[in-house]
């Protein structure tokens, strides 16, 4: 699929920004921030979207439009010539413009021509501060309006054209006056920089006049949103002349297999009734569907473990043009976003575009995007599958709960490949060898997935690699030594380790400091077993030898007297423990069973609503969850799901912070 070129427009104004990244020839994945306000947004396409690869990202209506807390209050419009929004000013939208463009991401905005406020329960002064009523705003009046009606019979096209939506002004695009007021801003938001349009409520609009509208703007790169239902006389294959369609019926039927069996994935396409992969945007959920305005039956972020597999199917298989959702959590369907800005810190905001695994299929899809070919599919005739792209990529998707072992023909070249969903980074986990054949073994865990592609290959080291490391070197000073440097030992991947003796004393204590000279050191401010860069004095009142263990990519360190330990393992976490349903939330004692390894075994009964956490002290303080299904933990994480049932061993490693479900 060809984008059109904005590089022209864009360097035009003289903007900062690369034409030869904006200018890439095919859209390869994009990314909806629902209702994420401009200047995040910008910050989001520097510090993530550029580097993951996203190449667009779509933004809420930058329109003005009426008043209320809800989210829906977006798709109101009171003017296209006041861009004041609940996302920011006009001012924050270009900003946000330049500062994606110069990250290489690209921006389409949300178009609301078709429907016009009328919701009027919190006042008539709209969010950039005009006065309106139904049917007169400050640049349209009455006679730009068709007719007032309600849609009431999607059996008939004229009443689907030309009467409103949920009974809202319909503008009556058939008038010039109209047509160009909508071409206008289209224009306006092009010279700003805006690279493409998502035309919402489409199917509302005669393709005949929306064309018009489309042509009259210069034609900027757009995609129409347009439900298709069977039995309906409107339909997307009416509009696609126009430009590519959202293809809804992508998202049912993901989840209906997801929920079914995966296997008969291999074929999905055009045989199932979908448009043509270049007139097909496709996405797992959107903002409506996850709220179950505009139909229902798809995965959510809900859904978790199912939602993510889905992801990881929808960013490797060549069909269409996918988007990620991103939003944030709620349980009333109409509530609009959290109060303040967006966080993905924050738990409120799902942030599904930064979950590891969806984030580096994205890399996945960039490197394969020239191999538009599924090969070598595999199924084990159920919900295991594993297909290739070319000699570019290859995918192994297990949903289900018991461990996938296979070894397949990849049609890639030999070599070690980072697998890139084991983790945060692309290179986190062990490396899969791509023998000379083409063979490869996966080891997969249950509800899990693992990619390999040729933009993410190791380092050829199998045996006697160098250990990885963030700090060039580690010492340790303090009370015990009058502050001078003991340095420490790289003694595994990212973690310190060396032995100290302490005397005692309550004002005995100690901090790390990466080059003895205190220019970069660090302490432990709140206690949590988490060092914090100039952080306070670690203090400990113990006397003896005590082995001293930081990890210098978590930063999690501990202090444990030596020979005190009963197994003699090391670990990073002193104290780990199990915390769920299973066990009504008490604290089950996980053991050291391994280095790094801790275990305890679980009870599960598949109630719904199971789920866990791990706890260090059993305090809560220092808690661990997974907030995106990907089996790495993150501190104060989210709850994390499973409906598995009877004996199983759970394990954690507190190195990589990396968990598992084994059953007995
Ligand atoms: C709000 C309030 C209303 C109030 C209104 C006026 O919620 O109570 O009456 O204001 O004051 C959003 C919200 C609306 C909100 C509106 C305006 O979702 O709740 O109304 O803002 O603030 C149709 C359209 C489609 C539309 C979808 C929601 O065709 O264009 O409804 N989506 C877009 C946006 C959406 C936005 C608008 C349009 C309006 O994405 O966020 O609305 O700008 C069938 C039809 C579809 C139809 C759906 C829902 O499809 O085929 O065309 O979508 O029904 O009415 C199964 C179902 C089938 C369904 C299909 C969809 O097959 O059986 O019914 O799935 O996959």
């Amino acid at each position: 699929m060809k984008l059109t070129k904005r590089c022209l427009t864009a360097a035009s104004l003289g903007l900062a920004l690369g034409c030869a990244s904006l200018s890439a020839s095919a859209g390869t994945a994009f990314v909806h921030l629902f209702e994420w306000k401009w200047n995040d947004i910008a910050t989001e396409c520097e510090v993530n979207l550029g580097p993951k690869g996203f190449d667009a990202v779509q933004i809420s209506p930058p329109h003005e439009h009426t008043a209320g807390p809800y989210w829906w209050t977006r798709y109101q419009p009171v003017s296209f010539t006041n861009l004041t929004s609940r996302s920011g000013t006009e001012a924050e939208l270009q900003s946000m413009i330049n500062r994606c463009h110069a990250a290489g991401v690209k921006i389409y905005a949300d178009v609301v021509m078709n429907n016009w406020a009328s919701y009027q329960d919190h006042g008539n002064i709209a969010s950039g501060g005009d006065s309106w009523s139904p049917r007169n705003y400050p640049d349209l009046s009455s006679q730009d309006f068709h007719n007032d009606c309600t849609i009431s019979n999607y059996g008939d096209a004229n009443n689907v054209w030309d009467c409103g939506l949920y009974g809202m002004p319909d503008l009556h695009t058939g008038r010039s006056n109209s047509q160009d007021y909508v071409a206008n801003y289209l224009k306006k938001l092009t010279a700003m920089g805006v690279d493409g349009f998502r035309i919402d409520a489409a199917k509302h609009i005669r393709p005949s006049e929306l064309d018009t509208v489309m042509a009259k703007a210069n034609r900027p790169w757009s995609f129409l949103e347009v439900i298709g239902a069977s039995g309906e006389a409107v339909q997307p294959t009416q509009y696609t002349y126009i430009a590519p369609v959202t293809e809804f019926g992508y998202g049912t039927a993901v989840a209906g297999n997801f929920n079914g069996q995966i296997k008969n994935l291999k074929t999905l396409g055009t045989s199932w009734g979908l448009l043509p992969s270049d007139k097909a945007i496709v996405f797992i959920d959107n903002h409506d569907r996850e709220r179950g305005h505009g139909g229902g039956g798809n995965l959510t972020y809900k859904e978790g473990v199912k939602y993510n597999l889905a992801n990881i199917y929808m960013l490797a298989f060549p069909y269409g043009y996918p988007k990620v959702m991103s939003g944030y959590k709620f349980t009333d369907t109409d509530a609009g976003p959290p109060a303040g800005n967006t966080n993905c810190d924050n738990a409120q905001w799902v942030c599904q575009h930064r979950w590891a695994n969806i984030a580096n299929m994205v890399g996945f899809r960039n490197f394969t995007v020239g191999a538009w070919s599924v090969n070598n599919w595999w199924d084990n005739g159920n919900n295991q599958i594993a297909f290739g792209r070319g000699d570019k990529g290859f995918v192994v998707i297990n949903n289900e709960s018991g461990a996938l072992q296979q070894t397949l023909q990849t049609g890639l070249p030999a070599g070690d490949y980072c697998n890139i969903l084991a983790g945060a980074a692309e290179c986190s986990g062990p490396m899969i060898t791509v023998a000379a054949n083409g063979m490869a073994t996966f080891n997969v865990a249950g509800n899990a997935a693992a990619a390999i592609h040729g933009g993410a290959k190791g380092t050829g080291c199998t045996t006697n690699c160098p250990l990885a490391k963030v700090f060039p070197q580690l010492n340790v000073r303090g009370t015990f030594n009058g502050w001078s440097n003991k340095a420490m030992t790289l003694v595994a991947n990212n973690t310190w380790e060396t032995t100290i003796t302490l005397t005692g004393g309550s004002s005995q204590r100690l901090k790390l400091d990466v080059y003895g000279d205190w220019s970069q050191n660090y302490g432990d401010t709140n206690s949590d077993g988490i060092l914090e860069r100039t952080g306070a004095d670690i203090y400990n009142a113990g006397s003896g030898d005590y082995k001293l263990t930081v990890n210098d990519q978590t930063l999690a360190y501990s202090l444990v007297k030596v020979g005190q330990c009963t197994t003699c393992y090391t670990s990073v976490l002193p104290t780990l423990s199990f915390r769920g349903t299973a066990n009504g939330w008490s604290t089950s004692a996980m053991s050291l069973v391994a280095n790094n390894t801790w275990e305890v075994t679980v009870s599960f009964d598949g109630q719904s609503n199971q789920r866990f956490k791990f706890d260090v002290k059993g305090d809560w303080s220092q808690n661990y969850g997974d907030n995106n299904a990907d089996f790495v933990l993150e501190q104060t994480g989210a709850d994390i799901f499973t409906n598995v049932i009877g004996s199983y061993k759970v394990r954690v490693n507190d190195q990589s912070m990396t968990y598992s479900l084994t059953a007995q």
